[in-house]
């Protein structure tokens, strides 16, 4: 259970309930709430975060825990597709709270346009957190004396961008002990206690669909040192087994993997984890050190076995870098996930069902199959109103992950199509009996029985809810 603070906080950082998918019954940790907390906490302020999804809470016992925290101030955080649920929890907690900030990716993008969809927000933190929320909360207790800090945005005064942490080494790590860290849980995740991690921010490359706004273009990573501290500090005290690293580049610079693994392998840690990789980021003699040094799943954004598509989206990769990617982790004994999308402009079914059977002989692991989403501010989303690539909608909310409906659909599709040619990749890939078989032979060789069990169950559910091809 979270410990309680004596006395009144002075800010609750909150998070609504889940309500449907793996979200709500596998939660991850608020990762961007948590670094906040730390550099409120650094800064002597009193925070409390109620994490509903991490503490199993229901709309009702939420409530009643923000209620009893009795915070003063109370910030929140959201993606765009999320923008539904933001609009919920801003109206849960207005009356419970003087002020409310909100923070992330959707308040990031949207700024002015975010203040007036959400009229009872006070103030917004553009990009990343810690300091301007650091700054908010002395300009309020200062009764709003001159303008508002960098990074904070308040209707009718003037906004400053603030300057991203240079150094990420000097950020506090995320404050796991706001949290029941030990109720998270991951659907890769094979051994007791996880948590989440980012070790490095930004990417420079410039894939169309790609949404950068809190992070931006520059790449900023921590010291190996540092990393291997937080995973130690992981591991020894919170006897946490398994970690995943959301780095959006975790191998861009292949020097930095292989102190970080150097690192793990001298200290002697035992802790499992997984990263995000491009597929020009991991070659054989890596991915064996990575593995080594405990690596146990990479998910590369391997899209399309399409040149021409990869192109389209400016991957800046090759199939063939896929290919020998997913060969040089499945050799290191390295399992592989691989993130592949249906529906690019200049693809048709049939360009579709080419990855699909490049997927089945790849040997990869596991694959995330995703409709191509465009979001706001990214090129896709400015070729698709330009080419008049969006489905005609009603739904607030068109690009919810829950809906998992077609947002944009391109010449050759039709949206009955985009969901079809869904269904079959992952009925193509997922339903052969030898697939079925190395998996059920990989789950008692290594263990891994219920991490695979868990994956099957949502996969079948997504399959059925879909309904079959
Ligand atoms: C990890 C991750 C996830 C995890 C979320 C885990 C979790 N609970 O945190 C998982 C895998 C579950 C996930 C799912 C999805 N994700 Co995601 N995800 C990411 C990723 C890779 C990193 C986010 C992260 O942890 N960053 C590290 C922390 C430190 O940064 P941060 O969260 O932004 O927080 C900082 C600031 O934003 C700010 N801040 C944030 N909140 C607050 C609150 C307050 C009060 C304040 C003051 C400041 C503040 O301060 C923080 C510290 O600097 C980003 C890519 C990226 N680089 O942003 C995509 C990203 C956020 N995801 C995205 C999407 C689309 C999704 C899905 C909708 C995908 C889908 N179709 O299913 C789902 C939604 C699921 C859901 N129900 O919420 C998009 C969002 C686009 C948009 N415009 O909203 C991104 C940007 C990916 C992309 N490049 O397009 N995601
Ligand atoms: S998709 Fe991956 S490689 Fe491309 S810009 Fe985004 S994070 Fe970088």
């Amino acid at each position: 259970m979270v410990s309680p603070l004596r006395g009144r906080p002075d800010i609750a950082l909150v998070r609504g309930p889940e309500t449907r998918g793996a979200m709500a019954s596998m939660p991850l940790p608020p990762l961007g709430l948590l670094y906040v907390a730390s550099a409120l906490e650094a800064a002597g302020v009193r925070v409390v975060v109620v994490d509903a999804p991490g503490e199993g809470l229901d709309q009702a016992a939420f409530l009643d825990r923000v209620r009893m925290v009795g915070a003063p101030v109370i910030g929140l955080s959201g993606m765009t597709p999320m923008r539904d649920r933001i609009a919920r929890d801003v109206a849960l907690v207005r009356p419970l709270a003087r002020k409310i900030v909100l923070g992330g990716v959707h308040a990031t993008r949207f700024r002015e346009a975010a203040l007036e969809e959400f009229p009872d927000v006070d103030a917004l933190v553009v990009g990343e957190g810690e300091e301007p929320a650091v700054a908010l909360m002395e300009w309020w207790a200062q009764a709003n004396r001159g303008a508002p800090p960098p990074g904070v945005l308040v209707r009718g005064q003037p906004f400053t961008p603030a300057t991203p942490p240079p150094c990420l080494d000097d950020l506090a790590w995320p404050a796991r002990h706001l949290v029941p860290h030990a109720r998270y849980r991951y659907l890769f995740q094979t051994r007791p206690r996880f948590t989440t991690m980012i070790s490095s921010r930004g990417c420079p490359f410039r894939c169309t669909f790609c949404d950068k706004t809190v992070s931006g273009g520059g790449w900023r990573a921590r010291s190996a040192g540092d990393v291997v501290d937080e995973l130690e500090w992981c591991q020894r005290t919170l006897g946490i087994g398994s970690v995943c690293m959301f780095d959006d580049n975790f191998t861009l610079r292949r020097k930095r993997v292989v102190s970080i693994c150097e690192e793990i392998l001298r200290r002697g840690l035992d802790i499992e984890w997984k990263c995000e990789a491009r597929v020009d980021g991991v070659n054989p003699e890596l991915a064996r050190l990575m593995a080594a040094a405990g690596c146990r799943t990479v998910a590369f954004g391997v899209e399309s076995a399409n040149q021409s598509s990869l192109d389209e989206l400016r991957k800046d990769q090759r199939v063939d870098q896929a290919e020998a990617a997913l060969a040089a982790c499945t050799a290191a004994g390295i399992e592989t996930v691989a993130y592949v999308l249906v529906g690019i402009p200049g693809e048709g079914p049939k360009e579709s069902l080419e990855t699909l059977r490049f997927a089945q002989r790849s040997g990869v692991d596991f694959i995330q199959f995703s409709t191509l989403s465009p979001f706001p501010g990214t090129e896709l989303y400015e070729q698709a109103q330009r080419e008049g690539w969006f489905r005609e909608t009603s739904v607030r909310n068109p690009a919810d992950a829950e809906e998992r409906r077609a947002t944009l659909v391109p010449p050759g599709w039709t949206e009955a199509e985009l969901g079809r040619t869904l269904r079959k990749m992952y009925g193509g890939f997922y339903l052969r009996p030898g697939y079925l078989a190395k998996q059920a032979i990989r789950a008692r060789r290594s263990g891994t029985l219920p991490m695979r069990a868990r994956l099957g169950f949502e996969v079948a559910r997504w399959y059925l809810r879909n309904g079959a091809a």
